[in-house]
């Protein structure tokens, strides 16, 4: 034993990133995630998939899950991910995801797992009624990084702690096996203005695709009325906007709110602030619900029109598999033969 640092990951940096295919995305998939994707694809190779794998860690029907996955894809492409630019591609065409996931699964220790708060959010009460894939689901989202070597993760905030497991994980397997920066270390990247949505009905629970309030959430599909009405409702208080950011201190529906304007109109929320002070909701949601609009009408648009052609987006993300495999099966079989498997 020598008391030296592990070699560091040496090789090329790569960016990747998966979204559920469990409902419609919303405002906060789009500024927590998917903007990042757009920015990031013109810097650094990037994959990005649909994580069909990791959707039935809860009950999704089987005759819906490939429009499901469609559909998401039809977002990805809608808001401005370039196929020639990225590589998109469903997370059940590569089958490495799978495999690498197992060998984790035995590197993971219970102890990490049963910290993850996203599990325990999840299962609620009765988490012994929750699939152990829900449970084990943070390792499989290791296996999706690290089958790739990717060394960068846009995520929202929500997903901090699953990376950490991740870095975890990756140096546990590299001291195990001996194999020193075999896996990087990676580095999520969750700073930006809409890292955590909040639900617009309570500022105190994240914008989900599973909260079954759809007022709760401005999806991308949804239309200038829908839209209108949904911040037209938004839970707020009776105050009007403060001059400096730190007395919005303690008014989570209001921080929101503000938080959403600014990553929209690309400003921080201190120069929001500056122009809205002194005024109420009355006067700051309708300018709110135009700036959505927007932003959000054209992505819905888009989406329609694209998933009026199913064929091109199939031909798409197999396209993407392709490109995705011939990275991650070459990452597998030195696991394989690292961890000195017969098929190895
Ligand atoms: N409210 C949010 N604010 C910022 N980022 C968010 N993300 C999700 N919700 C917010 C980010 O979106 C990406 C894709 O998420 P996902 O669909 O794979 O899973 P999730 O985090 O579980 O998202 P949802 O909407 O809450 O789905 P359900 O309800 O199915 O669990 C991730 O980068 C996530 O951080």
């Amino acid at each position: 034993m020598t008391d030296q640092a592990p070699a560091p990951y040496a090789g090329p940096q790569r960016v990747l990133s998966g979204v559920q295919p469990t409902g419609d995305l919303h405002l906060g998939n789009y500024l927590g995630a998917l903007v990042k994707f757009v920015r990031l694809q013109h810097e650094v190779p990037t994959f990005i998939f649909v994580a069909d794998l990791h959707a039935i860690t809860e009950w999704q029907d089987p005759a819906r899950l490939k429009d499901q996955v469609r559909e998401i894809t039809a977002a990805f492409l809608a808001v401005g991910l370039d196929p020639k630019l990225a590589t998109i591609f469903p997370q059940s065409a590569v089958p490495e995801h799978a495999e690498l996931a197992w060998v984790l699964n035995c590197v993971a220790r219970i102890g990490w797992l049963d910290r993850m708060t996203q599990f325990k959010d999840k299962a609620g009460k009765h988490k012994e009624r929750a699939s152990v894939g829900l449970y084990a689901y943070p390792v499989l989202q290791a296996a999706d990084i690290l089958l790739y070597k990717a060394t960068h993760v846009p995520v929202g905030e929500d997903q901090r702690q699953h990376l950490e497991l991740t870095r975890d994980i990756a140096q546990k397997f590299n001291h195990d096996f001996a194999a020193p920066g075999f896996f990087p270390l990676p580095d999520a990247l969750t700073q930006g203005p809409g890292a955590r949505v909040m639900s617009l009905r309570d500022g105190s629970v994240k914008m989900s695709k599973s909260d079954p309030s759809d007022n709760s959430r401005i999806n991308l599909t949804d239309d200038a009325d829908a839209i209108l009405q949904k911040v037209r409702k938004a839970r707020t208080d009776a105050e009007v906007l403060p001059e400096k950011l730190e007395d919005l201190a303690g008014r989570a529906e209001a921080q929101n709110l503000v938080g959403i304007y600014a990553a929209l109109s690309g400003q921080t929320a201190q120069q929001v602030l500056h122009e809205f002070a002194g005024q109420g909701f009355g006067a700051f949601k309708p300018k709110l619900a135009d700036l959505a609009v927007a932003v959000m009408g054209p992505i819905g648009a888009e989406m329609r029109r694209l998933l009026a052609d199913p064929a091109e987006i199939d031909r798409i993300l197999a396209d993407g598999a392709g490109r995705a495999r011939a990275i991650a099966a070459p990452t597998m079989a030195e696991v394989r033969k690292i961890v000195g498997f017969w098929a190895g």
